[in-house]
């Protein structure tokens, strides 16, 4: 068998808003860098480029964009980072990703609207390049509110995020380590340096290919599109 490549980690962070993803994402980093791990903190969506501006100005409710082409805005912002992503990642800088395609599904299938299932959801991502872990820091809305409410954007409501939260669920694979983001940020961040150390050391280590979204037990423990549909 041909042998691989030593290369960087691909980790994302997801959960539902104000679960400390951003704070842990940072951490993470610094720390990996602190180790002499090459590494960097990327966040989707990337409202720097222009599809990322239209997003932006979506999520801030000054544009409405149908719910159908947002969902394929988001995707698209994800595609169009995808062989810088894969660049990086070769070279061997190890990315810390704050939110994936795992957002883009959880987020429009929580609508509930004819058509926009979540099979219907997944379809744009797949193919794009797979993480190697999926962080998932577990919080409820209860425990959210009670870190000061949510913010001004439009999917910061308390009913929409609980419905986020199932897609979520719903969706957990094989990569994902699930993480309690109830306890304090140091004994989150302990138990995630710890889980990023094993995913790095495998991705230097050269055994293990980027994969594809969502090949293999990458979403819906490896369920085919058909079955994890609703
Ligand atoms: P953040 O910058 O992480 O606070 O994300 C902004 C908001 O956008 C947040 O409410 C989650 C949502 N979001 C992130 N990614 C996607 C996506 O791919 N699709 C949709 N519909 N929403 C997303």
């Amino acid at each position: 068998m041909a042998q691989q490549q030593a290369r960087g980690a691909f980790i994302v962070f997801e959960g539902a808003d104000r679960a400390g993803k951003s704070t842990q994402c940072q951490m993470l980093v610094e720390h990996l860098q602190a180790q002499g791990v090459a590494a960097e903190l990327w966040r989707f969506p990337d409202r720097t480029t222009p599809i990322g501006k239209m997003i932006n100005s979506y999520l801030t409710s000054q544009s409405d964009i149908d719910d159908a082409a947002v969902h394929l805005l988001f995707s698209a912002n994800r595609w169009e980072k995808r062989e810088e992503l894969l660049r990086k990642l070769h070279e061997g800088t190890t990315l810390v990703v704050d939110r994936y395609a795992y957002s883009g599904v959880a987020f429009t299938a929580a609508k509930g609207l004819p058509g926009l299932d979540r099979a219907w959801c997944m379809a744009p991502d797949a193919g794009l390049p797979a993480p190697d872990a999926v962080f998932f820091l577990c919080l409820t809305v209860e425990q959210a509110a009670a870190r000061g409410g949510y913010g001004e954007e439009r999917y910061e409501k308390d009913e929409f995020q609980r419905k986020v939260l199932d897609q979520f669920h719903a969706m957990r694979g094989s990569s994902w380590r699930v993480v309690d983001a109830s306890q304090s940020i140091d004994a989150i961040q302990q138990q995630l340096r710890e889980q990023a150390a094993a995913v790095v050391a495998r991705c230097q280590r050269g055994t293990s290919p980027v994969g594809k979204l969502w090949e293999g037990a990458q979403a819906g423990a490896g369920a085919p599109l058909s079955e994890i549909n609703q």
